[in-house]
C-alpha cells in the first residue's frame, strides 16, 4: 500500500520540455529552467533526473543551469555562486591516497548510501551528477534514498537517537544525523566520514554505535532507495541535505565517465 510519504518514484525530466518555443536558452530562459528545477527540487523526493538528450553531453550548458539555480533568491543579488567540480572516473592514484574520505570515488568500488561534504558545517544543498559516458558493463548503478522515507522505514527509538547532536565527522564538532519533521527531513551521513572521526579519537557510547550499525542494516535493505542506470547525457540532481546517494560497484577497468557538481543554492533552502 502506498502512503503519502512513499516517493520512490522517479522524476524523469526531458531538458526539451523546458528550452523556449524558439529551441534557445536565452539568459531569461536558463532562470526559467533554474526556477522550475528548484521548484520541483523543493518537493518529495527532493532529487530528479534532468535527460539532455545531448552526447557529448554540454557541460557548459549545465554549469550555466546550476548557476542560475545558485543565483536565484541570492544575497546580494547577481553573486556567481561557487561551483566545485570534479570528474568522477575510477583512478588507480587517486583512489589509493590516504586519509581522504573522498578518494572512494575513484575506486570501482560500491559507494554506500551517503552525504556528500558530512564534515562541512553546512554541507552544499545542491549536487548534481552529469553522465557523460555509462560504465559498458552496467556497473556504477545510481542509488538514491529520500531522507522521508528513510525515515518511514526506520523504528521511532532509532530515529530519536539519531536526532541527537552527538554524531562525529570531523575534529571536536558535533552533529545530528537526522533533523526536521515529515517530508522536511534533513540528513547528514556518511558511515566512512564518521569511523574516520571516531578512529581520531572522540569515544561513542555503545548505544550510538548500536544505533549506527541498525542505521547501516536499514540503509541496505531499504524497500524505498531506488536504482537505476544513468544514461549518456542524464544530469541527476538532487538536494544533498534531503536525500542520500550511493552507487554499485563496477569493473576495475570501467571507461565510467560521470561529472559531480556541488553547490549551495539558497533558494532551496527556504522553507515553502
Ligand atoms: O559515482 C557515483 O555514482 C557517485 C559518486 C559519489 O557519490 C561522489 O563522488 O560523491
Ligand atoms: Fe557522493
Amino acid at each position: 500500500m502506498l502512503d503519502k510519504y512513499s516517493t520512490q518514484t522517479m522524476t524523469k525530466l526531458p531538458l526539451a520540455q523546458l528550452v523556449a518555443p524558439n529551441g534557445q536558452l536565452a539568459i531569461e530562459s536558463t532562470a526559467e529552467i533554474a526556477a522550475e528545477l528548484i521548484a520541483r527540487l523543493r518537493a518529495a523526493p527532493h532529487w530528479l533526473v534532468l535527460v539532455t538528450e545531448q552526447n557529448p553531453i554540454d557541460l557548459d550548458r549545465v554549469v550555466n543551469v546550476l548557476t542560475a539555480m545558485g543565483q536565484r533568491d541570492a544575497m546580494p543579488v547577481g553573486k556567481l555562486p561557487r561551483i566545485s567540480k570534479t570528474e568522477i572516473r575510477v583512478d588507480a592514484q587517486q583512489s589509493t591516497r590516504k586519509g581522504k574520505v573522498t578518494r572512494y570515488s575513484r575506486t570501482p568500488d560500491a559507494l554506500p548510501l551517503h552525504t556528500d561534504c558530512s564534515n562541512k558545517a553546512i554541507p552544499p544543498n545542491l549536487v548534481a551528477f552529469a553522465m557523460e559516458q555509462p560504465d559498458p558493463q552496467g556497473g556504477g548503478e545510481s542509488i538514491i534514498l529520500s531522507a522521508a522515507d528513510l525515515v518511514y522505514e526506520l523504528p521511532e527509538d532509532l530515529v530519536s537517537l539519531l536526532r541527537q547532536p552527538v554524531f562525529p565527522f570531523v575534529g571536536e564538532k558535533r552533529y545530528p544525523i537526522l533533523q526536521g519533521e515529515g517530508d522536511d527531513v534533513r540528513i547528514r551521513y556518511y558511515r566512512n566520514q564518521i569511523d574516520s572521526a571516531l578512529g581520531e579519537q572522540c569515544p561513542l557510547s555503545d548505544d550510538l554505535r548500536e544505533a549506527l550499525d541498525e542505521l547501516e542494516c536499514y540503509l541496505a535493505l531499504s524497500k524505498r532507495s531506488v536504482r537505476f542506470a544513468m544514461q549518456a547525457g542524464e544530469v541527476v540532481i538532487m538536494d544533498n541535505q534531503r536525500v542520500l546517494h550511493g552507487r554499485s560497484a563496477m569493473p576495475a577497468n570501467s571507461s565510467r565517465l560521470m561529472h559531480r557538481f556541488r553547490l549551495s543554492v539558497p533558494a532551496l533552502a527556504l522553507s515553502a
